[in-house]
C-alpha cells in the first residue's frame, strides 16, 4: 500500500490517519509546488491531479480525503479511527464531510484567490475567505471545547482533520481558538504520529 502526499498540504489528514494505523504501507510524497502532480506518472495514477492518493494492492488508487480515511478505518479497525460504535463512526463521518466541504469552500480561496475570480477580484475573494476561514475555526473551537476528542473518548479520523484545519488556518495566518490549539497539541503529541510530523515539518 502507498500513501502519496505532499508535505503540509491538506494531505496531512490522511498521512496522519496513515500513522495512526501503524505505517501500514510507504508513503511517497511529491510536490505540487514543482508540479509533480501534473506529470503524466501522476495523472495516470490520479487524473485529478490531487494529493492524497491511497495505492491499493490490486490497483485501486482510491483519491478523496472521507474515502482514504474511511478505508484505513476500516482495513486497520484497532486504530479506532471510526470510532468504537456505530453513532461514532455517523459522527466521524460528519466531521469529514464538514471539513471536507469547509477546506475547499473556505480555506482555499484564501490560499490562491486568482483561481476563483479575475485579477481585480482578488483582494476581496481573499479576505471572505479569510472572514469563512475565521468563523468555520470558531465554530469547530466551541465544538471540541471541553473534551479531549473530537468524537467519543480517543482519536479518530476526525481529529486528523481538525488538526488539519488549524494548519491551514495558521498558513493563512489565522489564530485558531485556544480550545482548537490546546487540542492540536494533545494530538501531536501522540508518539505514534512523531514520524509524519516530523516529515511534515512540524515540532512536536
Ligand atoms: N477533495 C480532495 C481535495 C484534495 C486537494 O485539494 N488536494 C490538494 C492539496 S492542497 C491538491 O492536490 N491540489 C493540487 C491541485 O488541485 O492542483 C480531498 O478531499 O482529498
Amino acid at each position: 500500500m502507498i500513501l502519496w502526499v505532499s508535505p503540509r498540504t491538506s494531505s496531512l489528514a490522511a498521512r496522519l490517519a496513515f500513522a495512526m494505523c501503524g505505517m501500514p504501507g510507504e508513503v511517497r510524497e511529491i510536490s505540487l509546488r514543482a508540479g509533480d502532480a501534473r506529470s503524466p506518472e501522476f495523472i495516470a495514477l490520479n487524473p485529478k491531479g490531487q494529493v492524497p492518493v491511497l495505492e491499493l494492492e490490486g490497483g485501486m488508487a482510491l483519491t478523496e480525503t472521507p474515502a482514504i480515511l474511511m478505508a484505513l478505518g476500516e482495513m486497520f479497525p484497532d486504530s479506532n479511527l471510526l470510532g468504537t460504535s456505530r453513532a461514532e463512526r455517523w459522527q466521524v463521518m460528519e466531521w469529514l464531510a464538514w471539513v471536507a466541504w469547509t477546506v475547499p469552500g473556505a480555506f482555499l480561496p484564501g490560499f490562491d484567490p486568482g483561481r476563483f475570480g479575475p485579477a481585480p477580484a482578488e483582494e476581496g475573494i481573499r479576505s471572505a475567505a479569510l472572514a469563512r476561514a475565521d468563523l468555520a475555526l470558531v465554530y469547530a473551537g466551541s465544538r471540541i471545547e471541553g473534551r479531549g476528542w473530537a468524537v467519543g473518548g480517543t482519536p479518530t479520523a476526525a481529529d486528523c482533520s481538525l488538526a488539519l484545519l488549524t494548519v491551514l488556518g495558521g498558513f493563512l495566518g489565522i489564530a485558531p481558538p485556544e480550545a482548537l490549539m490546546a487540542h492540536r497539541r494533545r494530538f501531536f503529541a501522540l508518539p505514534a504520529l512523531r514520524d509524519a510530523l516530523t516529515a511534515e515539518g512540524f515540532a512536536t
